[in-house]
């Protein structure tokens, strides 16, 4: 039995491999004879951004009246960063916002995409006092923003949970955070809607509800998948997005005249085989990312696949919660960095309990060494830029589609402390990277996806949660043992180059 079962399993895995080729070879086909794309390959509307979030590159972590988050709290538990590191200072753009602001406007980009920081706000996250010092810090970023014609794109939660909220209540595990949540919300909205039109309320539910609450990787670092509490985290989310977004639509939308979104994360899920059940698992896999928060909002209720997986583990959705729910997004903004091909595994080998129920084993290397596509820093992001097709393609079909902004996209190199500053600055494999992920969404739009925005993650290297500053995902180096100094890569120049359009003799296709 155990041998049969164990070569079947490598029959398919070999069927994957060519299926990958081929993939590839199609990819190649339709790109081979194309020049190099610029913006103006762009529909003209098309919004070219950069983002960041507040405690990656904001640091000030103890001034101005600022309350301390989950993730603060989370650096200082020895163990969990892995270079020791914590977020301090990060990258100080809340001192050298006007430098980076700058830095902006000079590539080209017209939006920005930040994060506020819930405990500057409201320092004990319970939304009695405001905290005046906080609210100064971000008009000043606002208004800088404005005066340099680039719009803010302002995401309200990105990870930072006010500490207290999860000392006290137990954070996203209890239904009460939804009203604080709204409350925070709703400053905001009155606080910076004058000149904020686009926002967005929550930052990838998804890796909050996993990996906040069941691998315990990020803050605030529980493992309880077996007392259902990613699913409860997640569902609050829903609800906390959905009682923002009430409150945005009765009383500021029309006044303000700006729109709101939710971001979820999502790596695309290429069926292994062309078998059933390998199909099936791929798309369980989509469902367990992205349906998980998007069938909520489209269809009412969670994906089929999760109800019979999870059962009682999955909370129930009240008529008033569906309602509130129904369509409560202007737009889709979605994150995403990479692709595996994933089969049937009754028994998942990778060792986590999320996956286990998922019953969907996910592949990158094949045994010889080929992979997916080719490694960044990061051990999970590797470089597929069919992917991001075939996912846009797929939200399309599946949920009529929606506007949707790529709110995040991009890679990371290794800083092993050796490599000299010149070679960290030309980042040719992120340029290759960029020049087939936007190839790709270019190919999307084509396709009939209503792509219309796309941000760069990210304007600098900054705090890259548990991996500390060890993982580089910035177009613009940040000098950490030199006072924090900007020097923009090669990929930088690049955005530069096509966002003004100039024709590059030498930008060769290398997709
Ligand atoms: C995003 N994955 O998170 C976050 O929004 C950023 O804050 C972060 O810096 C960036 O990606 C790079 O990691 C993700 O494992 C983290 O698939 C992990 C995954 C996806 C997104």
């Amino acid at each position: 039995m155990g041998t049969n079962a164990k070569s079947m399993a490598s029959t398919s895995i070999i069927d994957g491999l060519e299926k990958k080729r081929k993939i590839e070879d199609e990819w190649r086909s339709i790109y081979s004879a194309k020049q190099p794309l610029n913006r103006q390959d762009f529909p003209p509307h098309f919004t070219f951004g950069v983002a960041t979030a507040a405690f990656q590159v904001e640091g000030a972590s103890r001034e101005d009246g600022r309350g301390l988050s989950i993730w603060d709290a989370f650096t200082l538990v020895p163990g969990k960063i892995c270079d020791g590191s914590n977020a301090d200072i990060a990258v100080d753009q809340y001192h050298r916002y006007k430098e980076d602001i700058e830095l902006i406007a000079k590539l080209g980009f017209k939006a920005y995409r930040f994060s506020i920081s819930w405990s500057r706000i409201f320092p004990d996250g319970l939304g009695t006092k405001i905290n005046p010092e906080g609210k100064r810090h971000y008009n000043n970023v606002i208004n800088a923003l404005i005066d340099k014609d680039i719009q803010p794109y302002v995401t309200l939660y990105h990870w930072d949970l006010p500490l207290n909220l999860f000392e006290s209540m137990g954070g996203w595990v209890n239904e009460e955070i939804v009203k604080y949540f709204a409350v925070y919300a709703e400053t905001c909205f009155s606080s910076f809607g004058d000149r904020v039109k686009n926002w967005i309320t929550i930052n990838e539910p998804l890796q909050t509800a996993v990996n906040g609450y069941c691998t315990g990787v990020y803050a605030p670092g529980r493992r309880e998948h077996s007392s259902g509490e990613p699913y409860l985290v997640a569902h609050h989310q829903l609800l906390a997005h959905a009682e923002a977004v009430s409150i945005y639509n009765k009383k500021y939308k029309d006044k303000q005249g700006g729109q709101i979104g939710l971001v979820v994360d999502c790596e695309w899920s290429e069926a292994l085989s062309d078998r059933v059940e390998d199909r099936n698992a791929a798309a369980r896999r989509l469902d367990f990312q992205l349906g998980w928060y998007l069938d909520p909002i489209y269809y009412g209720d969670y994906p089929k696949s999760m109800q019979e997986k999870l059962g009682d583990f999955l909370p129930k959705f009240s008529e008033r919660d569906k309602e509130l729910l129904k369509n409560s997004v202007d737009f889709i903004g979605l994150n995403h960095y990479t692709a595996r091909f994933v089969r049937h595994a009754a028994d998942n080998p990778e060792h986590n309990d999320f996956y286990r129920v998922q019953e969907a084993e996910r592949i990158a290397e094949w045994e010889g060494g080929e992979t997916i596509g080719e490694k960044a820093g990061s051990s999970w992001l590797y470089m597929v830029p069919w992917g991001v097709r075939k996912l846009l393609n797929y939200i399309s079909l599946r949920y009529n589609n929606p506007p949707i902004y790529i709110t995040e996209n991009g890679m990371d190199d290794e800083d092993d402390g050796m490599s000299p500053l010149d070679e960290m600055l030309d980042d040719k494999l992120r340029v290759s990277y960029y020049k087939g992920y936007l190839a790709a969404v270019h190919q999307a739009i084509r396709d009939g996806a209503d792509v219309r925005g796309y941000f760069a993650w990210s304007l600098l290297d900054n705090f890259e949660w548990q991996l500390g500053y060890t993982k580089r995902f910035g177009i613009i180096y940040v000098d950490y043992k030199n006072g924090l100094e900007r020097h923009p890569k090669s990929s930088a120049y690049w955005f530069l180059r096509f966002l003004k359009a100039e024709e590059d003799k030498n930008d060769k296709l290398d997709y």
